[in-house]
Formats: structure tokens, sequence, C-alpha cells
């Protein structure tokens, strides 16, 4: 048994989210009969159960987009168009500026990003059970661990699907509002499909109190630009947009 725990506590990052089935289970009964009726005809059920075959008895360190492939065909959301909000280091602003305006979405305002926010699970190779001690840290151990995976593909699926204008909040208070290492810079930005999406706007708020960092004008928001001018799709930034920065006195 002693043998056994230490083998469960190999991995820096933080162990499975205690009672992650039951979790899922009803985040996604939540959203499928109360945020997002329109979906109520999921199985949550079997939601739950790809989740967990997609990682469990695997190698934490081993994960793959196809062992994802299952739960994503189950859940196949799509976003109307001109209803997309990106962000990057903004969450809890863009969290907070989708559900004043209803009808956007971050992904996490959608049924798989709903169910996974701020959760953590892994497995092991040769064991039925969830790792609720330790998980492989994206940093510290591999960048192909489930929960990276899992995130790297939600949102390139969701870039890809998106259509119309859309929008990101990005983070003036910090030295470069936009960075091409976060997901945002690295998977959103490129799987974006120039042939449906027309123009990104960009949204830099700066927190109240704290001095800007960056800006619209900034060397930052240059290369975001840059890049998606490159693509062929338009680019707007607006410093300080009202319909977002209001939200930070509320
Ligand atoms: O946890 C989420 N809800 C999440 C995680 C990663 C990506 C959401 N996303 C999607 C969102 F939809 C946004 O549009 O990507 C966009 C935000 O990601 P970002 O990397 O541009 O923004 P950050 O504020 O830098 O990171 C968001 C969170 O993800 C973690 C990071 O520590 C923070 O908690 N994160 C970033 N990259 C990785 C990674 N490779 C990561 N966690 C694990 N593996």
């Amino acid at each position: 048994m002693r043998r056994r725990s230490s083998e469960h506590m190999k991995w820096n990052g933080t162990g499975s989210t205690a009672h992650f089935q039951e979790i899922v289970l009803e985040r996604c009964y939540n959203y499928t009969q109360l945020v997002q009726p329109a979906l109520r005809d999921r199985d949550c059920q079997k939601i739950r159960e790809a989740f967990r075959n997609a990682f469990i008895s695997k190698d934490p360190c081993s994960a793959t987009e196809e062992d994802y492939h299952p739960l994503m065909k189950l859940v196949n959301q799509t976003v109307p168009c001109d209803k997309t909000v990106f962000w990057s280091k903004t969450k809890e602003l863009a969290h907070q500026y989708t559900k004043v305006q209803r009808e956007m979405f971050t992904l996490e305002d959608t049924l798989l990003g709903y169910i996974a926010d701020d959760l953590s699970w892994c497995g092991d190779a040769g064991s039925h059970e969830m790792n609720y001690q330790s998980c492989p840290h994206w940093k510290k151990d591999c960048s192909n661990n489930f929960v990276s995976v899992f995130w790297g593909l939600l949102s390139k699926r969701f870039a890809e699907n998106a259509c119309g204008v859309v929008q990101v909040v990005l983070n003036g208070s910090i030295s470069n509002a936009f960075d091409g290492k976060s997901t945002f810079g690295r998977v959103e930005v490129h799987n974006l499909n120039p042939m449906k999406v027309h123009m990104l706007q960009a949204w830099v708020i700066h927190d109240l109190g704290k001095f800007p960092s960056d800006s619209c004008s900034g060397s930052s928001i240059n290369d975001l630009s840059w890049i998606i001018k490159q693509r062929n799709i338009k680019f707007t930034c607006q410093d300080n947009y009202s319909s977002v920065k209001f939200l930070q006195c509320v």
C-alpha cells in the first residue's frame, strides 16, 4: 500500500479533482437542462463515460488528440456567428462579459469547456482508478498530459468553428497583452478560418488603478495585427472598450 501511494505522488501538478466524475455529471446536467436547453438531448452519462475513457488506464504523459475524439463527437456543439469571445490572461473579465451579453460564448460557455473548467484529471497505466494525489504539471513534467491536450484540442476546434466577427479580451496591465506562446497566440489565432471569419476585434483592458503596461499601439498588438492581416482577416483594436471596462466596477 505504501509503495502504491508514493508511486501516485510522482508528478508535480495537483492531483485529480475530488469527486471528478460527479462534478462532470452535475455540470453536464446543469448545462444541458438549464444553461443551454438547445443541447437537452445530449446524453450526460455517455459524456461522463467518454471523458473518463479518454484518459483512464493510460500513461498520463502520452495523451493524444485522438484520445478525446469519441468525447468531441458526442458533444458536437456549434457557436452562432459573431458570438465567439476569446481571452488571454483575462479569464474572469471575459466570463463577466459573456454573462451580461448572454448570447456570447467564451470556450467555458460551451458544454465541454463548462464541464472541465478549473478541474484536474489523470489516471495511470495499469490502474482503473484516477490519481487523486498528483498529475503531470504541464511545464515541470510533460506538455502532452491529458489536461493540456484537452484544452489545446478544445481551443483549436473552438477557433476553427468560429465565424463572422470574433472578439478577444486582452490584458493591458501586463507587458505583452498579446503573447504568442499563450493558447490564444499559439493555437486560436492560427486556427481561425479566413473563409468564415471576417474580422477579429481586440479589446485591451487595463486593470483599475494599475498603470497600463500595453495598449493597442504597443508592439505586441502590432504583432497580432500583422499575423491576423497576413491571414486575410480584418483586425481592429480598442483600448478599454466600455462594454467590457464597466464590468470591472460591478
Ligand atoms: O482552463 C481553461 N479554461 C483554458 C485553458 C487553456 C486554454 C482555456 N483555454 C482557452 C480559452 F478559451 C481562451 O480563449 O484558450 C484561451 C486562453 O488561454 P491562454 O493560454 O491564451 O490564456 P492564459 O490566461 O495564459 O491561460 C489560461 C489558463 O490556461 C493555463 C494557464 O495556466 C491558465 O490557467 N494554460 C495555458 N497553457 C496551458 C497548457 N499548455 C495551460 N494549462 C495547461 N497546459
